[in-house]
Order: C-alpha cells, then sequence, then structure tokens
C-alpha cells in the first residue's frame, strides 16, 4: 500500500492559530513523518483554499486585488508551515488552473449523471456594493430581541438563527449601506437527495472510523440529505462551464475539496511524477484525512457525494481523523476576533518543535482540550527539558570530559543493561501501535515512558560514582546511553524534527543510520565503542515563571 496523506486546506483569510495546526495539519505531519521513516511510500498533500465572500471581503479591507491578497497570504502562510517543519509534499493553491480545469470536470460529470438542477433562489442584493451578500454579510436589528449588530444567518445576542429577510432595517456588512434589496437569481443544486442511499452505504463500510467521525457522518445522514446550492454570484472563484451561468461561481464548499486532487496534479506536473494513479483508480493507495471536527460533514458526506455522483472511480477516504477544538483559556480561538495565538506569534514565543511537542501532547482527541500557559510551560519544562533534553546533555557532556568525543571501550553489558532494552522494545512497539492508529496524545505518553526509563537507568547505575569504581563499567552504561540518546532520537523525530537533527549532527550519523526504523534502533549496542560524538548546545531552554506570567499579560488569559 501507498499512502495518501491529506489535511484539511487552511483558508486564505489570514495567517492560521494554534487550534487550527493542531487539528490538521500538525498530526497529518507527524503521521506522513512517521510512515516514511517505517519505508512506506507516502505522498502529503495540502494547500490553501482561497475562494469565497470572506477572501474577497478581506482583499477589499487591505485595498488589493483579491487574486494579488490571496498570493500574499499564501506566501505568508507557506512560510509558517515551513517554519514549523510541516513537510508536504506539495503545498498547492485553488487558485490554480489546474484546480479550475478539475473542478469544471467534476461539475460535468455531475450534470451528465442528472444530479445536477436548477432553482430560482431570492438574496439579498447591496446595490452600493453591487454584490449579492451571503447571509452573514447581512446585518440588522433582530426581531426576537433587538440587538442592532444580529447577522442574517443567526442572532449572535439571542442566538436565534434568522434569515436575512428577518431583519429589520438590513444593511450591507462590507459597506454598512442601507440600500439593500431582495432579488432572485438562478443558481445550480447538487441533488444530495438522490446521492444520500449510496454515501450510506459508503459510511457504512468504513467499521474502522473513529466515533467522531462517524457519529458526525450519521447525525447528517439521519436528518435526510437535501439540494445544496454548489454556485454563487461572485466574481471571485471557478467559473461555471454552462450555458446562462457563464457570470457566477462554484460555491467554495464544491471546489476546496477538488483542492485535494488538484494540489496532487500540481505535484505530479512540477517533479513529472504520475499523479493521477494516486486518485484514480488507485486501489492499492491507503487514503487517510485530518481536520477539525467541524470540516467533517464535508469530508464524511458532500465531498463522497460529489465524488460518488461523477461515476467515476476517484479515490475515496479509507480513514478520516476527526480533532475536537483546542480552546484557549476556556473560550475558542478565533481568527475573525483575534483570540489566542496565531502561527507567526506562536514561533516569536518558542522555537517549533517546543510547540509541536506540546501541541501533540495535548491534542484534543477524544474531547476537546484547553490551551494554557502554565500547561506549557509544565509539558516543556517537565517533559521535553527535564525528561528528554536534560538526559542528553547530561550524558553526552560527562562523556567528553570523562572518555573524550568518543564512546569509551570495556566493559560487558549485563543484567541492567538487558533489561532496560527489554523495555525499550517494549516501549517502542507501543509507540508504533498508537502512531499507526493515530492516537497522539497516547503517543507522547509513551515517548516520556521511555524517557523516563532512561534517567531511572542512570539513577540507578549512575556512571558518575561508577567512574570512579570501575572504568569499564561505566563504559558500558555510557555506550547504553548514548545508544539510547540514538534511540530518543529515532522515536522523537516525528514530533520534534528540528532538535532530532540537531542530535543526529551531535553523535555524526550516517544517512542510513538516520532512516533507521524505530524497531531497529531499540538495539542498544549499535554504535560501538570508538565512535566520535560532538556536546549539542543545551537541546531545550526551560520557560520560567517571570515568562509566563509576561505571556499571559500580553496574550490574554484567565
Ligand atoms: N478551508 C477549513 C476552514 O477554513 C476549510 C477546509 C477545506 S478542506 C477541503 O474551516
Ligand atoms: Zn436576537
Amino acid at each position: 500500500m501507498r499512502h495518501l496523506i491529506t489535511s484539511a486546506l487552511p483558508y486564505i483569510n489570514g495567517i492560521k492559530h494554534l487550534g487550527n495546526l493542531v487539528g490538521s495539519m500538525l498530526p497529518a505531519d507527524v503521521y506522513a513523518r512517521f510512515l516514511r521513516q517505517e519505508g512506506e511510500e507516502v505522498l502529503y498533500i495540502c494547500g490553501t483554499d482561497e475562494h469565497g465572500t470572506p477572501a474577497e471581503i478581506a482583499a477589499l479591507e487591505e485595498g488589493l486585488d483579491v487574486a494579488e491578497f490571496c498570493t500574499r497570504q499564501y506566501e505568508r502562510q507557506a512560510e509558517v508551515y515551513r517554519k514549523f517543519g510541516l513537510s508536504f509534499d506539495y503545498f498547492g493553491r485553488t487558485s490554480s488552473a489546474e484546480h479550475r480545469e478539475l473542478t469544471q470536470d467534476f461539475f460535468r460529470s455531475l450534470d451528465e449523471h442528472g444530479f445536477i438542477e436548477e432553482r430560482e433562489i431570492s438574496q439579498v442584493y447591496s446595490v452600493a456594493d453591487e454584490r449579492f451578500l451571503p447571509d452573514r454579510y447581512v446585518e440588522g436589528t433582530c426581531p426576537n430581541c433587538g440587538y442592532d449588530r444580529a447577522r442574517g444567518d443567526q442572532c449572535e445576542n439571542c442566538t436565534k438563527m434568522l434569515n436575512p429577510t428577518d431583519l429589520i432595517n438590513p444593511r450591507s456588512a462590507v459597506s454598512g449601506s442601507t440600500d439593500v434589496e431582495v432579488r432572485t437569481s438562478r443558481h445550480l443544486f447538487l441533488r444530495l437527495d438522490k446521492l444520500s442511499g449510496e454515501v450510506r452505504e459508503w459510511v457504512d463500510q468504513q467499521t474502522d472510523w473513529p466515533n467522531l467521525t462517524r457519529s458526525i457522518a450519521n447525525k447528517w445522514l439521519d436528518e435526510g440529505l437535501q439540494s445544496r446550492g454548489i454556485t454563487r454570484d461572485l466574481k471571485w472563484g471557478v467559473p461555471v462551464p454552462k450555458e446562462c451561468f457563464e457570470d457566477k461561481v462554484f460555491y467554495v464548499w464544491f471546489d476546496a475539496p477538488i483542492g485535494y486532487v488538484s494540489a496532487t496534479k500540481s505535484w505530479g506536473d512540477k517533479v513529472g511524477k504520475d499523479w493521477k494513479s494516486w486518485w484514480y483508480n488507485a486501489d492499492d493507495v491507503r487514503y487517510t484525512q485530518f481536520m477539525a471536527k467541524d470540516n467533517l460533514p464535508f469530508h464524511t458526506i458532500m465531498w463522497p457525494a460529489t465524488i460518488l455522483g461523477t461515476r467515476e472511480p476517484w479515490k475515496m477516504a479509507d480513514y478520516i481523523k476527526g480533532f475536537n477544538w483546542l480552546n484557549y483559556y476556556g473560550g475558542k480561538f478565533s481568527t475573525s476576533s483575534k483570540r489566542g495565538v496565531f502561527l507567526d506569534q506562536a514561533l516569536e514565543i518558542a522555537p517549533p518543535d517546543y510547540w509541536r511537542y506540546m501541541l501533540m501532547a495535548s491534542a484534543p482527541e477524544s474531547a476537546d482540550s484547553a490551551f494554557t500557559w502554565e500547561q506549557f510551560q509544565t509539558k516543556i519544562n517537565k517533559e521535553l527539558a527535564d525528561n528528554f533534553g536534560n538526559f542528553i546533555n547530561r550524558i553526552l557532556k560527562f562523556t567528553a570530559s570523562r572518555f573524550g568525543n568518543e564512546l569509551p571501550a570495556g566493559g560487558e553489558p549485563g543484567e541492567a543493561e538487558i533489561e532496560l532494552e527489554r523495555r525499550c522494545m517494549e516501549l517502542v512497539e507501543g509507540l508504533r501501535s498508537h502512531l499507526q492508529s493515530m492516537e497522539f496524545r497516547k503517543a507522547t505518553e509513551t515517548l516520556n515512558a521511555l524517557w523516563s526509563a532512561g534517567n531511572q537507568y542512570i539513577d540507578v547505575r549512575a556512571p558518575w560514582t561508577l567512574f570512579k569504581q570501575d572504568k569499564n563499567e561505566a563504559a558500558v552504561v555510557i555506550r547504553t546511553c548514548i545508544n539510547l540518546i540514538r534511540l530518543y532520537a529515532i522515536t522523537a523525530a516525528p514530533f520534534i524534527p528540528t532538535t532530532v537533527e540537531q542530535l543526529f549532527n551531535a553523535l555524526q550519523l550516517t544517512d542510513d543510520e538516520r532512516q533507521s526504523s524505530m524497531t531497529a534502533a531499540a538495539d542498544l549496542t549499535i554504535l560501538a565503542a570508538g565512535r566520535p560524538f560532538e556536546v549539542p548546545p543545551v537541546l531545550i531552554q526551560k520557560i520560567d515563571d517571570d515568562r509566563v506570567a509576561e505571556l499571559k499579560a500580553q496574550y490574554g488569559g484567565d
């Protein structure tokens, strides 16, 4: 099997926050890195989702042409993800020519097979803005509670669901103009009602899906699927290739998932590889998707329905890993209200690996979880700095000062070493199994157990004391510890790749030794006496209480 991995395509309208990273791209990256390390063939695809009204509005606010705005934002996002070490094989864009063509092809197939219908709908039109307004861009007074900034889809004061035409004194949220009117326009709808049986059949076949994914899919199916509008009266988007609809574009959620396919095509065209075999008649591909729970309905229902309706053998997901919310002190991270920590800010606060580790260790897998600065501090100081970094720095420094910069010779592994290796083997198999089943919290707990095993071993075998009594015994302990450090590096590589790279360099490992599988690295006698090494600088810096107080004051907390 080859592995195709995608993470939800981040929307273009700004730098994402930690909540976005932990719920899609980061776990997908850890999984992709793990599988590559296991020797699997992996293609990890992501990209920006660039169409829709929010992009147009954001561009307007910055006084930029929307295409220009998207290019700038794409570059900003791509740069931040690169800094976080996200190992995409390709990071594409839904504004690409490949994407436009594929979206139009998907539509034509759906139309040919009778899954598209025309309907007339009424919508609010802003004369001043010269555009139709999506529901949430119409504002006015709530007929229920009198709140004067209710949105056309919902009043955020009393939570009542609204239609834009319910609002008293409606106005455009884009310009504030009250010169708005209801106009009718013809649109195209995808017949989800006709596809519902087939979607259910497909969902029922996915017996190994996690509960969160399955329950959301079933909830939608049980409520009954209705035709869904897939066109919009906008200029920015994929033009609709059908007579009388040429001035409309597809709804952003219709074209966005096709972005997985089109980005793969862009990749194939760029590197000269066969992209289509990953997507079309791809029975030898295992396809895993990563996303936060709000995206699950689109990936378990709408996107599969789109594929099924083409009557073409496009690849459908084998496994969908959904995440709950990571909250910021109880409330939501929010891009629009700038609440929480954004990825560019995060990089100024701490190195990417600190975030990668901390976020995976608190991944909202079985329930929502909360981000707090105290927890950030604890995870970094107690686990990454004390348990992991300190062990490594201490051992390598001690060895260099007592034996020089080579693994010392002498002695034979005894019972304690054999027992340590047995424990490592067991933990490594546990770690692999958690990673295979994409349980990231359990995986980081197992890493910690592995680090603790090393610390317990040197508490008992205390090489600093042994050195004074029996140099050969001390040498065995040191060789075992340095092999253990290599195992730490190999097993932590999917999580903290930059730090691991530093360690690989310090241990002067060959390419083959760096690419070792986790299982093979659990042999604690591979690096033999005479191997050279260097002492790396302190790997993990602690975060002190003053800094935590400062961060809380700066970013808000409590
Ligand atoms: N762009 C995620 C979001 O902005 C959305 C995902 C598309 S995946 C095809 O919520
Ligand atoms: Zn209200």
